[in-house]
């Protein structure tokens, strides 16, 4: 039987991730097709060398007819970069095939490289059926709907394929089988989604797209602004599945914005009948909402809050306008329903003054939250632009050059980055989101010594200086105590920076504990 081999380099620093559900659809379609599929998912990047060299070992084994790789910008660009160019190199009669966001996105770019062979835009899975059996049977590609490929020096892109209706979606589900669900990645790390007291968290992506047109999201490319949905009987029945078979007793759901359309949501919520975590926009928030969220065991909502800035908002095409965040924090406090907020700073042409507004707004929802940072997690992250859609356009009016070759775009990570856009100082936005970080933590922190909780407690007054002085002068202030704090925590007289650096509240209190311990 044929083979297709589906790669996917996640490269968190946190080593935390979910399954890859998108090699897991395109898996499913494969088999269905009647081939034999094997996916090498890392899920993050510690020995890159073992990877790759068991990567190579695997391929001679496989033999397949192309080798996938699954790419998200930044830092998978480049780890993908460089092993695709490996197996080229070992074996330069295997097709190499880049499918996912960052080929759509960016197609032309990736095949003026010479070790990618044909790109996928957007959805998978009728397309690579269609491509696998053109390379089988040595077929002309221009008949398949949805790739770019090279033709001697030219790029030829193929017309779209048109997306799948929500029926069609249903004829599709993740080939679970396919990874070690239990606890293992394919190369020996963890599948480690078992926060809040669940013991194993599922991930599961029940719609497609979004109709909203922020002008920084890939949606704008990757589904044209059209929403569809797998039926509510197919996501509980496949959930049921992941509870029974692999003892899942939680529910991340991945789709852009779960509640979409609400009657199917809370149908699927009410039924399913475990924890989830989901995504939802500020003005979809009603009392009567509030009220489902709390009685389905909502876990955490993820809201892209985005700035505290109506004129922001309005630059970005958010469609939604800050007395509506408040106004849907009201309500989420009172049924206590712990929500992840994110917001981008730095757009180009955004102002200190509109992004201190963010910091203001981020101060207000806080107190609506009575401070509780473990309810209430506001995340501001730096906008980076990543192609396909308006703000990369104005990003690029605004001075900013592309990354020329596929290794560099891993430069462009929202957390780890080593970029400096040309429309703000950058260092000083990276100094403003640490502060942020480090202040929400601080508060937490219950040590079990008087004299840590004591320092502790200094430390987050210490911390809370901008905010009592409203961040008048802005961003200096918080530049300057964060520098001084950062320049304290250097010589030491804190724990030490990897417990720093961990991302929830929850994880740092326990870790904190056992450094001192
Ligand atoms: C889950 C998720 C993650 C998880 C990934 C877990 C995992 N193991 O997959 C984690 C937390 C690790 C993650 C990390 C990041 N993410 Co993320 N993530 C998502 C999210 C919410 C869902 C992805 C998903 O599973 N989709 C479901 C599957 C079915 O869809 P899919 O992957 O697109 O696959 C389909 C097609 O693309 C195509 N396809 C995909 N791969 C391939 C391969 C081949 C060969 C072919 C033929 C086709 C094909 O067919 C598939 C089926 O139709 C998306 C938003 C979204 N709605 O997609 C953001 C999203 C992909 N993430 C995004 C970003 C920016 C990141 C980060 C880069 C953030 C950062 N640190 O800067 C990091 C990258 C990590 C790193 N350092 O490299 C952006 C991507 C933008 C971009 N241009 O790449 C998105 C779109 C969010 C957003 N709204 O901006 N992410
Ligand atoms: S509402 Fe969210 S998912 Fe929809 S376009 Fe805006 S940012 Fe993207």
């Amino acid at each position: 039987m044929d083979s297709v081999l589906l790669i996917k380099l996640d490269t968190q620093s946190s080593g935390t991730t979910g399954v890859p559900l998108g090699p897991l659809y395109l898996a499913d379609a494969l088999e269905k097709a009647g081939l034999n599929v094997k996916i090498l998912h890392s899920l993050e990047f510690k020995n890159v060398k073992t990877i790759f060299d068991s990567t190579i070992k695997t391929v001679e084994g496989t033999n397949p007819i192309f080798v996938g790789f699954s790419v998200m910008t930044g830092m998978q660009t480049e780890y993908s970069a460089k092993l695709s160019r490996m197996i080229k190199n070992n074996f330069p009669s295997i097709p190499i095939v880049w499918g996912g966001i960052h080929p759509t996105i960016a197609a032309e770019e990736c095949l003026k490289e010479n070790y990618i062979d044909i790109i996928v835009r957007s959805e998978g899975e009728k397309t690579i059926v269609e491509l696998a059996e053109a390379i089988k049977k040595r077929k002309y590609l221009s008949e398949v709907l949805g790739i770019s490929y090279r033709e001697g020096n030219e790029i030829i892109h193929n017309d779209n394929r048109p997306l799948m209706k929500s029926e069609e979606l249903d004829n599709y589900t993740p080939a679970w089988h396919l990874i070690n669900f239990e606890k293992k990645g394919y190369f020996n790390e963890g599948y480690a989604m078992n926060i809040y007291g669940l013991k194993r968290i599922g991930q599961y992506y029940s719609s497609r797209g979004c109709p909203y047109k922020c002008k920084f999201c890939f949606n704008v490319s990757q589904n044209t602004t059209r929403w569809r949905a797998h039926s509510a009987e197919k996501v509980i029945k496949d959930i049921e599945l992941l509870k029974q078979e692999y003892g899942i007793d939680g529910v991340m759901f991945y789709d852009d914005n779960f509640f979409i359309d609400n009657k199917r949501a809370f149908e699927i919520l009410q039924k399913i009948g475990i924890s989830y975590f989901a995504d939802i926009r500020s003005d979809m928030i009603t009392e009567e909402i509030a009220r489902l969220l709390r009685e389905t065991r909502c876990m955490r909502l993820h809201i892209g809050a985005e700035s505290g800035s109506d004129e922001t908002l309005e630059m970005i095409n958010k469609k939604c306008d800050v007395d509506t965040i408040i106004r849907s924090t009201e309500i989420l406090a009172r049924y206590k329903i712990p929500v992840n907020y994110s917001f981008v700073i730095g757009f180009p042409g955004e102002t200190w003054q509109m992004i201190k507004k963010t910091f203001l707004l981020i101060e207000k929802l806080a107190n609506i939250y009575n401070n509780d940072y473990i309810l209430f997690n506001p995340k501001p992250g730096i906008y980076v632009p990543y192609p396909g859609n308006p703000m990369w356009n104005k990003s690029i009016e605004y001075g900013f050059g592309p990354p020329t070759k596929m290794e560099y775009w891993s430069k462009l990570n929202r957390y780890e980055g080593q970029y400096d856009f040309p429309w703000i100082d950058t260092k000083m936005l990276r100094n403003i989101v640490n502060f942020n970080f480090n202040r929400k933590t601080y508060l937490k922190i219950k040590h079990r010594k008087l004299i840590l909780r004591i320092i502790y407690k200094l430390f987050y007054a210490f911390l809370t200086i901008p905010t009592a002085i409203k961040y008048i002068f802005f961003p200096f202030d918080v530049v300057f105590i964060y520098r001084i704090f950062d320049f304290v925590k250097k010589i030491g007289l804190l724990v030490n920076r990897k417990v720093i650096r961990l991302k929830e509240v929850d994880e740092f209190q326990e870790a904190v504990e056992e450094a001192i311990d």
